[in-house]
């Protein structure tokens, strides 16, 4: 399908600010041009418009609650007018708050159609706190938990219902920083998790192989890429590294493994802050590995 790039420029839900600057970074790296050039049809919306990041504590458990609701709003709805469309929406963050948006646009989307739903979520982080659990206030580190039910009423009712998704649509890969009350949340959850242990022992083959199985014709596979799933030494260009993700190659064989399922129909891309790159470099990573999402391979395979 057509593509539509929505840039979605705000940090409001992060604990580092820069990410507003994602969207751009990934501009100057030329998203659009690698895409044309792989034949696809590529629309730049520009820039969603939302409230500036007033960077203030968080009040009860959230940072900024208001404003969070405010951008995700604004991204539920661009989101769902493209797929409306028949394109297939790039989010392009931002913060990672921004999932909560993107994905229930997604969610009500494949509800109405009949579809069934997949989410890959690659980060190092699960992203399943609540106000209660969280460590820091910020809402970036919640999105999973207001999908699945859990969370304030604006995130987890954005749709106008809750839960916008179950637990058993989502596969999480790469994690490897878990906070200590969500780790039992995460369990009880039963969420569906291919830390990196997981990948040091079976491989990021059998990681994606698990992670894709079940999906059929009528299935909307939708990936969420917080930028921070890959190893800081490809990847410094994000607010909260952590030691030890994927390295490129393992990277590369989980896109280009997306890519071979054919059913990828939604993207998110965030996190990228280029007030932590090192030049443009993680843009430049992250652009690479959305062209190997869209099927760049290096022969002709099968
Ligand atoms: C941490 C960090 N778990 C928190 N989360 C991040 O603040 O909730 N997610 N960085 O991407
Ligand atoms: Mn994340
Ligand atoms: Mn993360
Ligand atoms: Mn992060």
């Amino acid at each position: 399908p057509p593509i539509s790039l929505i840039g979605v420029p705000t940090d409001i839900g992060a604990g580092h600010r820069g990410a507003l600057m994602g969207p751009d970074a990934l501009r100057v790296a030329d998203i659009d041009k690698v895409l044309r050039a792989r034949g696809l049809e590529v629309a730049d919306r520009g820039n969603l418009s939302g409230p500036v990041n007033p960077w203030l504590p968080p009040e009860d458990g959230y940072r900024h609650l208001d404003g969070v609701i405010e951008w995700n709003r604004l991204t539920m709805e661009a989101v769902y007018a493209e797929l409306s469309e028949g394109r297939l929406p790039i989010m392009m963050g931002g913060d990672h708050c921004l999932a909560t948006g993107s994905i229930t646009a997604v969610a009500r989307y494949c509800r109405e159609q009949g579809r069934k739903l997949r989410i890959l979520w690659l980060d190092a982080h699960t992203d399943f706190n609540t106000s209660e659990l969280t460590p820091s206030g910020n809402i970036h580190g919640m999105p999973v938990a207001c999908l699945c039910g859990h969370g304030p009423k604006g995130l987890t009712e954005l749709g106008g219902s809750k839960p916008a998704i179950d637990p058993s649509m989502v596969r999480q890969i790469g994690i490897r920083s878990v906070d200590e009350g969500e780790k039992k949340f995460v369990h009880e959850a039963g969420l569906e998790v291919y830390d990196m242990r997981y990948i040091d022992e079976f491989g990021m083959k059998r990681a994606m192989e698990e992670a894709l199985t079940g999906l059929d014709k009528n299935t909307h596979l939708h990936v969420s890429f917080d930028v921070d799933f890959l190893d800081p030494s490809i990847a410094p260009g994000v607010g909260t590294t952590v030691q030890g993700g994927p390295n490129y190659r393992e990277a590369q064989l989980c896109m280009e493994m997306i890519a071979d399922t054919g059913r990828m129909g939604s993207l998110d891309v965030v996190e990228l802050n280029p007030a932590y790159d090192d030049h443009n470099r993680t843009a430049e990573v992250a652009v690479d590995l959305v062209e190997s999402l869209f099927g760049k391979s290096t022969l002709i395979r099968g």
